[in-house]
């Protein structure tokens, strides 16, 4: 490695990023190169951590021959032509480079009747999922609706039954809102355990929602006063059912018809869907077809036989409802690897389906001691919620993980305590923290087993 002898025309360490535009005239390669060094070894020194392995940071990485200060200084391919143009891909997909990136579909999945892909986690950046990387749960595959077909009924104790068609739906004034997404099965607490971030909580996506209150489509049906509770059907083979209290319809549910800016993809519940924000998955009923007001719950298969959990004393929790707090460290991450010993930034998402996440902690040292992560804003209700944590690995094998606390002051548990409280007869709603196992060759697993 060449002697490090460039000198800095701005004092910081920070100023001196490849992003420095302080000169005018571009910076050679073997300077660029220089200086990204530089922000690499002084990485220890910004965020205060005095470990050993500091000083060599990724300073040592292999130069490949393609980044080599000779072939950088050359004219590349892509400036020597025109590129594509416009129109050859009107609808507009990731590059070529990046198509490992997709759902992580469970191998041998031939039935039909319970299917689920999991979003890529550990390969995703910021809060929102991208639509075709959001995760998927079906009950009976995927329905193929024809929305000028399709119809919402609301009915039972209401002063008018009313029938909707999507457009009607889309006259009434319109909201959009960003939540997560998540499965009550995410992870279930049964080995074999998976092995990476997104076999193990890949069930939890998040995005922004647009559609219609629910509180307001109620209101133009008009409730009865026993009205209590709301039954929702889907349109789908499976008929799915279950039934929301009448206080969750009137406080933020949503009629969705819109993801990321677009219609529903047929997997989300096109063309429309119910979307209960921080309930378990289930109950957001894709492919909506009927509400049907009731003063009582209907006591469905999704919530008799399914989604309740049996608990160590014979009775069983049912009607669950919320998603607890939870986080998970998505890079470094089950199945990648740390390149070296030196800077790594501890990267993670975290949720509640209870409000904000108003704390992360991790821990580096197999649980003996926590430091607060950074939480990057923005910082949504019941809302993914990206942390971030700056580390410098000294290169010895150790356990690292992340415990979310939400705005109620509820703290995400141990995998232990949970099976403490909820025995292992339980299936759904385990928010455990997950520990990640780095060996000494920087390679992450689960540290679970
Ligand atoms: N009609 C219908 N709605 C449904 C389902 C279904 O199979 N049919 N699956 C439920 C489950 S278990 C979950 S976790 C979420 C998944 O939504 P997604 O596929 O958009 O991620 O939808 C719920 N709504
Ligand atoms: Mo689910």
């Amino acid at each position: 490695m060449a002697k490090d002898n460039f000198k800095r025309s701005k004092p910081t360490a920070l100023l001196d990023d490849e992003n420095d535009s302080g000169s005018i005239k571009p910076d050679s390669p073997d300077e660029t190169m220089r200086k990204r060094r530089r922000f690499l070894q002084s990485g220890g020194a910004l965020i205060g951590v005095a470990a050993a392995g500091a000083a060599q940071s990724l300073a040592h990485a292999a130069t490949p021959d393609a980044t080599a200060p000779q072939t950088l200084a050359a004219i590349p391919d892509s400036m020597r032509a025109p590129g594509t143009p416009i129109g050859t891909q009107p609808y507009g997909t990731p590059s070529p480079f990046e198509n490992r990136v997709v759902r992580n579909v469970p191998a041998n999945q031939t039935q039909y009747w319970s299917s689920t892909s999991r979003s890529p986690l550990a390969e995703l950046d910021g809060i929102i999922t991208p639509s075709g990387l959001f995760y998927e749960r079906h009950h009976a595959g995927v329905p193929a609706i024809d929305p000028a077909k399709h119809r919402l009924m609301v009915h039972g104790l209401v002063e008018r039954p009313l029938v909707f068609s999507v457009d009607e739906l889309r006259r009434f004034p319109s909201v959009s809102r960003i939540h997560f997404l998540e499965c009550s099965g995410n992870p279930v607490y049964k080995k074999p355990y998976g092995k990476t971030a997104s076999d193990l909580v890949g069930l939890v996506s998040c995005a922004e929602w647009t559609g219609v209150t629910l509180a307001t489509v109620l209101k133009e049906s008009g409730l009865q006063s026993n009205a209590k509770w709301v039954v929702a059907e889907g349109a789908d083979g499976a008929g799915m059912t279950r039934s929301i209290p009448i206080e969750k319809c009137l406080e933020d549910a949503l009629l969705v018809y819109s993801q990321n800016g677009e219609r529903l993809r047929p997997e989300q519940g096109y063309p429309v869907r119910l979307f209960l924000p921080g309930f378990e998955g289930n109950m957001s009923v894709k492919w909506l077809r009927r509400l049907k007001v009731t003063d009582a719950p209907v006591y469905s298969r999704e919530e008799t036989a399914k989604y309740t959990d049996l608990l160590p004393s014979g009775k069983a929790r049912q009607f669950t409802f919320y998603m607890e707090a939870k986080s998970i460290i998505t890079s470094p991450s089950g199945g990648q690897q740390i390149p070296d010993p030196g800077f790594v930034e501890i990267r993670g998402i975290a949720w509640s389906g209870h409000g904000k996440v108003a704390k992360v902690e991790v821990s580096v040292d197999g649980g003996k001691s926590w430091s607060e992560a950074v939480l990057q804003e923005p910082v949504l209700t019941r809302a993914l919620t990206r942390f971030r944590f700056a580390w410098q690995w000294d290169g010895i094998p150790t356990v690292i993980q992340s415990r979310a606390t939400d705005d109620t002051g509820y703290v995400q548990p141990s995998f232990g305590d949970l099976l403490d409280v909820r025995g292992d007869n339980s299936y759904y709603h385990n928010n455990a923290v997950q520990p990640w196992q780095i060996a000494a060759d920087g390679s992450v697993s689960n540290a679970n087993v």
